[in-house]
C-alpha cells in the first residue's frame, strides 16, 4: 500500500487517500481488482491513522460542488501487470446520488470501507468453488447435504423463451439494458478482452507499457499518440450499428425500454436511433472534446480533424492536449450515470449484453436491481454474478454469439421482421453506404426480412430454442 500511495501511476488511490483526510464525497471508476486493493487500503487506514499523510489530491475534472460524488476511472496494479492469478472479483459499493449529502469524515469512510470489504468478501465467497473438502475430511463451510448436490443444478429450459414469455405477458415494461463492447463486435469493432481479437491483445503496436495504459490519463499526458491512434479506429463514422443495437431500439419502440446503460464509446447506440434521454453513455463519447488539463471545451469536429490527420489538438487556453470526452481511468463519469439511482429500483427486467463486467462502478450496477427482478445475460461467457453456482432465482443466461442470441430472442418475440424493416429503412437513409453484413445481417435477411438464413417467415415465435443447450436459467435460489 505504501508503494501504491507514493507511485505516480496510482493516482486513483490518491483520490481515496485524499478522501480519507478531507472527508470528500468521492468515488472512483475502477477495475474490480482495483476495488479489491482499495478496500484493503481503507481497511488498513482504519488501523493506522495518519498513514495517508503522503497522499495528495488528484486533479478534479471540473469544479464539482462538495456534495457531488465524483466517479473516475482507474486501473489497478494487478490489471496493469495483467496478472491472471490475482483475484479480480471485488465489487464496488453502490453509488451515491449527486447532492445526496452523504455523511462525511470518519463515519462515511468507515462505512465505505466496511461496504467495500463486505462486498468484496461476499463476491469472493460467491465465486469460490464450492465443496472443495477432500474426501474423508469434515468441511467447516458447507453442510454435507449440499456436497452431494451437483455443482450446476440449472437445467437448460429455454432461457430466451422464459424471458420472452415475461415480455409477452406484459410482466416487464421497464427494461434496463446494460451493455459493453460485445454488442459492437458484429459491427467490426473489437472488444477489449476477447483473446486474439480484443484490443488489449493487440496493443503492442501502440507501445504501451501495459494494455490499460491506453486509457490512463497520466500516460495520455505523457504521450497521447497511442490513444489517438486507437481513437482513429473508434471515431463514429467508420462503423454502423448492427442487429443488436436495433433490437434495443425496438425495445424502445415497443415502449419497454426504461434506459440503456452502455460502456461503449463508439456512438452506435445514438446512430441506430436510441433517443438521447433513453441512453447513458457511462464512459463518455466522441461527441465533445476538451483540454485534459484545464477542461476548456474544444470543438469536437476540429479535434477529430486533428486526430484523423495524426496531429495533436492543443488547448487554446493552456496548450494542454485536447482529447475527446471519453472517460479515462481517473476521470469523472458523466452526471447522467447517476440516473441509475432512480432507474435500477424501478426496473422489472435487466438485460446484460456483451460485457465482461470488469470495470467498476459500472459492473456493480447489475446488482442494484430488486432481488426479484429477472436478469438475462447474453454473452459469450458467464460474467459477474452469473459466475455464481447455482444462479440466483430469476437469473437467466444465454451463452454464445450475441447476434445469434438476440436474433433468436427477437424471433421468439415476433420482432425479427420489424427489426429487419427498421434496418432496411436506416440503411436506405444512410445511402446504403455499407454492405448488409455491416449491419450484422446477411443480404438476404435485409431484403427479405424473416426469411434469411436464420430468419423464419411466418413462424417467428416458435419455441425451438427450448432445446438450446447453452441456455441456462436458475432453477433454485442461490441461498
Ligand atoms: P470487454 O471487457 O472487452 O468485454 C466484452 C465482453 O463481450 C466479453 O465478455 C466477451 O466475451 C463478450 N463478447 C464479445 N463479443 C461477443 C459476441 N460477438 N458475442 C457474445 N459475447 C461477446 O468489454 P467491456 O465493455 O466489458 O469493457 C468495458 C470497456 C470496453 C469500456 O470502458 C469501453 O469503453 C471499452 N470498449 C468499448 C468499445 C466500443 O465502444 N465498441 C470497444 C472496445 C472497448
Amino acid at each position: 500500500m505504501r508503494t501504491l500511495l507514493s507511485g505516480k501511476r496510482y493516482g486513483n488511490f490518491m483520490v481515496f487517500a485524499c478522501k480519507k483526510i478531507t472527508g470528500w464525497c468521492s468515488y472512483s471508476l475502477m477495475t474490480r481488482s482495483a476495488i479489491h486493493e482499495l478496500s484493503k487500503l481503507l481497511a488498513s487506514s482504519e488501523r493506522t491513522e495518519g498513514s495517508m499523510s503522503k497522499a495528495k489530491p488528484s486533479k478534479e475534472r471540473r469544479p464539482v460542488p462538495l456534495t457531488l460524488s465524483r466517479v473516475t476511472r482507474s486501473s489497478s496494479a494487478q490489471a496493469r501487470q495483467g496478472d491472471p492469478t490475482v483475484p479480480q472479483d471485488a465489487s464496488a459499493g453502490p453509488q451515491m446520488a449527486p447532492n445526496q449529502g452523504a455523511p462525511r469524515g470518519r463515519q462515511a469512510d468507515s462505512a465505505l470501507a466496511q461496504d467495500l470489504s463486505l462486498m468484496s468478501m461476499s463476491e469472493q465467497e460467491a465465486t469460490l468453488p464450492r465443496h472443495r473438502t477432500p474426501p474423508g475430511m469434515k468441511s467447516s463451510r458447507s453442510p454435507p447435504r449440499l456436497a452431494s448436490k451437483p455443482i450446476r443444478t440449472a437445467v437448460p429450459r429455454g432461457t430466451l423463451n422464459s424471458v420472452a414469455r415475461l415480455l409477452k405477458l406484459g410482466r416487464c415494461r421497464n427494461v434496463l439494458v446494460v451493455a459493453g463492447a460485445g454488442i459492437s463486435t458484429a459491427s467490426g469493432i473489437p472488444d477489449f478482452r476477447t483473446p486474439g481479437t480484443g484490443l488489449y491483445a493487440n496493443l503492442q503496436r501502440y507501445h504501451t507499457p501495459f494494455p490499460e495504459a491506453i486509457f490512463n490519463i497520466d500516460f495520455f499526458s505523457n504521450d497521447p499518440r497511442p490513444f489517438f491512434s486507437l481513437a482513429k479506429e473508434l471515431y463514429p463514422g467508420r462503423h454502423r450499428p448492427n442487429y443488436v443495437h436495433y433490437f434495443i431500439r425496438m425495445l424502445h419502440q415497443k415502449g419497454l425500454l426504461l434506459r440503456m446503460y452502455t460502456q461503449n464509446i463508439d456512438g452506435l447506440e445514438q446512430m441506430c436511433g436510441i433517443p438521447e434521454e433513453k441512453l447513458v453513455e457511462a464512459h463518455g463519447s466522441f461527441a465533445s472534446a476538451s483540454c485534459h488539463l484545464c477542461y476548456t471545451p474544444f470543438p469536437a469536429e476540429e479535434a477529430k480533424k486533428f486526430i484523423m490527420t495524426d496531429r495533436v489538438p492543443l488547448c487554446t487556453f493552456c496548450q494542454g492536449t485536447v482529447k475527446p470526452d471519453i472517460v479515462f481511468f481517473g476521470e469523472d463519469l458523466p452526471q447522467s450515470y447517476f440516473q441509475h439511482i432512480k432507474d435500477f429500483p424501478k426496473a422489472d427486467l435487466l438485460i446484460i449484453m456483451g460485457t465482461s463486467l470488469q470495470i467498476e462502478p459500472f459492473a456493480s450496477l447489475v446488482n442494484t436491481v430488486r432481488s426479484t427482478v429477472p436478469r438475462l445475460l447474453l454473452n459469450r461467457d458467464p460474467v459477474g454474478p452469473f459466475q455464481r453456482v447455482p444462479l440466483r432465482r430469476g437469473d437467466y443466461m444465454e451463452l454464445g454469439d450475441l447476434l445469434d442470441s438476440v436474433r433468436k430472442l427477437a424471433q421468439i418475440l415476433g420482432w425479427h421482421q420489424d427489426i429487419c424493416d427498421l434496418i432496411q429503412d436506416e440503411e436506405q437513409k444512410a445511402g446504403g453506404a455499407l454492405s448488409a453484413s455491416g449491419w450484422g445481417l446477411t443480404l438476404a435477411e435485409v431484403k427479405h426480412p424473416g426469411g434469411g438464413a436464420s430468419g423464419r417467415s411466418g413462424d417467428e415465435s416458435s419455441d425451438d430454442s427450448e432445446a438450446d443447450s447453452k441456455s441456462t436459467e436458475s432453477s433454485a435460489p442461490s441461498s
